[in-house]
């Protein structure tokens, strides 16, 4: 079944589209065939959090956008999931926020960066780093290719949102000391625990949420949200993300059978 013919009344429809995209985006050689997998990972986690952005989640998003734009060197580092599921909101971002997008990918080739790049321009991204010889400059603390970054962007950021990671990268980032925001859906993952910020969401509804936010955000004084980025605590919140999670299946379990309390769309 093609994008196209998903029946819109078909109770999984959002979800398979969003799987239809990605698909395409594959062919196109923008996503890895590992980011297929890493993709049904994903969504057997947002099962588990019920397919929709949880209080936990938009603590974590406010105090990501905070980040961003009390940063002095913001950056946002793109793979071919993002890039798939999320490139015009990412581009919004960079634009509200001033930060620069930067590809970084785990399975690297020319041909990957550069269908990365033509997506991201294709949708109003006017710099787009990392791509080729941009990417100069070595993290010698990661094994992968991730290591590759750009000497005006991952290198010398101070704040670095990384969504969809590999837990590799984002224990060196912050072990450099640079605050890292990551997006995943699983609370268990080593990017989800090394993070300075952990958005427990899909990507797919964070990356708009991000957006709105930093509108709003952007008319706020610099001291509030130091205040705020300061108050968060990423164990906390995935702490919340992880009862979250627990109590939902208490629940479920307890009654037995859950098709009878099932929301809209789960099977
Ligand atoms: O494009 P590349 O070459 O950089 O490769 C990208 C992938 C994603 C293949 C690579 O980074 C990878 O292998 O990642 P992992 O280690 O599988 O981690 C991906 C994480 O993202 C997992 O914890 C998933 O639960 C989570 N995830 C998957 N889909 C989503 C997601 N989180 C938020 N939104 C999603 N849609």
């Amino acid at each position: 079944m093609r994008e196209t013919e998903i029946p819109p009344e078909h109770p999984r429809a959002e979800s398979l589209q969003i799987r239809e995209r990605l698909v395409r985006h594959y062919k196109s050689g923008v996503v890895a065939d590992a980011g297929l997998f890493a993709h049904g990972r994903g969504e057997a986690f947002d099962y588990l959090l019920g397919e929709k952005t949880r209080e936990n989640a938009l603590k974590a998003m406010e105090a990501a956008v905070a980040a961003l734009l009390t940063a002095r060197r913001p950056v946002i580092s793109v793979n071919g999931n993002a890039a798939a599921l999320a490139a015009r909101d990412i581009v919004k971002l960079a634009q509200v926020t001033g930060a620069k997008i930067e590809v970084n990918l785990f399975y690297r080739s020319a041909e990957r960066e550069l269908a990365i790049k033509a997506l991201l321009e294709k949708v109003g991204a006017e710099q787009v780093l990392g791509v080729g010889k941009a990417a100069s400059a070595r993290i010698p603390e990661i094994g992968s290719e991730r290591r590759r970054v750009d000497p005006e962007g991952v290198l010398v950021a101070d704040v670095v949102l990384v969504p969809l990671e590999d837990g590799d990268r984002t224990e060196a980032l912050a072990k450099m000391g640079k605050k890292v925001i990551a997006i995943d859906l699983n609370p268990l993952s080593r990017t989800a625990q090394f993070a300075t910020v952990t958005i427990v969401d899909n990507i797919v509804r964070a990356m708009p949420a991000l957006v709105k936010i930093a509108e709003e955000f952007k008319k706020e004084e610099r001291s509030k949200l130091e205040t705020l980025l300061a108050n968060f605590s990423n164990k906390k919140n995935l702490g919340e993300a992880i009862n979250l999670i627990n109590q939902r299946l208490s629940k479920l379990a307890e009654k037995g059978c859950y098709i009878s309390v099932s929301q809209k769309g789960e099977r």
